[in-house]
């Protein structure tokens, strides 16, 4: 029996649904998913594994032009997925302008693979404008095969795992089959954490937030968690605490449920607050929080 297996990289702007599609194409949770640009900040490996396939998706930080060391790094997650692709998965969204990169786009109108140029979120458009659209980028990216989706509601989604099981290479597996990422718990308790955080706070907060967890302690019926949330300055620490420490509870309670679902056992979690001056400019600290590759 022919075995196929590749690497299926997903690139494109903020925003645009990249980490919603993958979660629907690997059936798992495994990226956050908010309203708020910057919310993936890895590149994240979610694998699917049949008898003779192995698709190993990346979901990748949406194009931005880097500010700081930290976007540094997460575009250079972006650059490793545009090397290592089988098939590139350029998601692009109903009404888009432009990527907001030149270089990377022109690496994808260039590509030597397959592009898959997915135009994400036709729930919110009409017939009219979707052809409209579909015009636009048959020109922009003429080497692109374009498929319609909605990942949010997980339309035409088995029609793009069915084709890039089609563009697969023949190949040996790449992890082991039962393999469903390369992140190791740790990580997926940091970005449950930091969801939550993205999703009760606002203004600079969610960009100014790390989550290091320094203890997992898994026993039969429950996982001990303890984790550090950080920020850059004492005024954040406070707004992350609120008023006799409600809005930390708050964030608390959503991640234990959300934690408890991911790994199907009962949790007890505890956080605490700490200011680490510019962890987002600084090269060793951004090593440590795993953002060099
Ligand atoms: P990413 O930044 O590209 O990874 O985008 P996310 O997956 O985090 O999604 C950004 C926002 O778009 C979230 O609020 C999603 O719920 C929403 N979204 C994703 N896919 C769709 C879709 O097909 N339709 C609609 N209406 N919203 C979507
Ligand atoms: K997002
Ligand atoms: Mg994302």
């Amino acid at each position: 029996m022919n075995h196929k297996a590749g690497f299926v990289n997903i690139i494109g702007n903020p925003n645009v649904g990249k980490s919603t599609l993958m979660n629907a194409l690997v059936g798992e949770r495994l990226s956050i998913i908010t309203s708020k640009a910057q919310t993936t900040r890895h590149r994240i490996l979610g694998i699917v594994n049949g008898d003779d396939f192995q698709i190993i998706f990346s979901d990748t930080p949406g194009i931005i032009k880097p500010a700081y060391e930290l976007q540094n790094s997460m575009m250079d997650f972006v650059k490793s997925a545009f090397e290592d692709a089988d098939v590139l998965v350029y998601m692009v969204e109903i009404g888009e302008k432009d990527l907001k990169d030149e270089a990377f786009f022109k690496r994808i109108i260039h590509s030597k693979i397959p592009v898959l140029l997915l135009l994400n979120k036709i729930d919110k458009s009409n017939q009219e404008q979707l052809e409209e659209q579909i015009g636009l980028w048959k020109e922009k990216v003429p080497n692109a095969e374009i498929i319609p989706i909605s990942a949010l509601e997980n339309f035409n989604v088995q029609t793009v795992f069915d084709r890039i099981i089609e563009l697969l290479p023949d190949s040996p597996p790449f992890y082991p089959k039962d393999a469903l990422t390369d992140k190791p718990e740790r990580f997926f308790v940091n970005e449950i954490i930091r969801e939550k955080i993205l999703l009760n706070y606002d203004k600079e907060i969610p960009y100014a937030v790390e989550i290091e967890t320094e203890e997992f302690k898994e026993d039969d019926d429950i996982i001990r968690i303890r984790a550090l949330i950080m920020v850059e300055r004492d005024t954040q620490k406070g707004i992350i605490i609120g008023h006799k420490g409600a809005a930390i509870k708050k964030v608390g309670i959503q991640a234990r449920e959300e934690l408890e679902k991911f790994f199907g056992k009962q949790i007890h979690l505890e956080t605490y607050v700490k200011v680490n001056k510019d962890w987002r400019t600084n090269l060793r600290q951004l090593k440590r929080f795993g953002y060099n590759q």
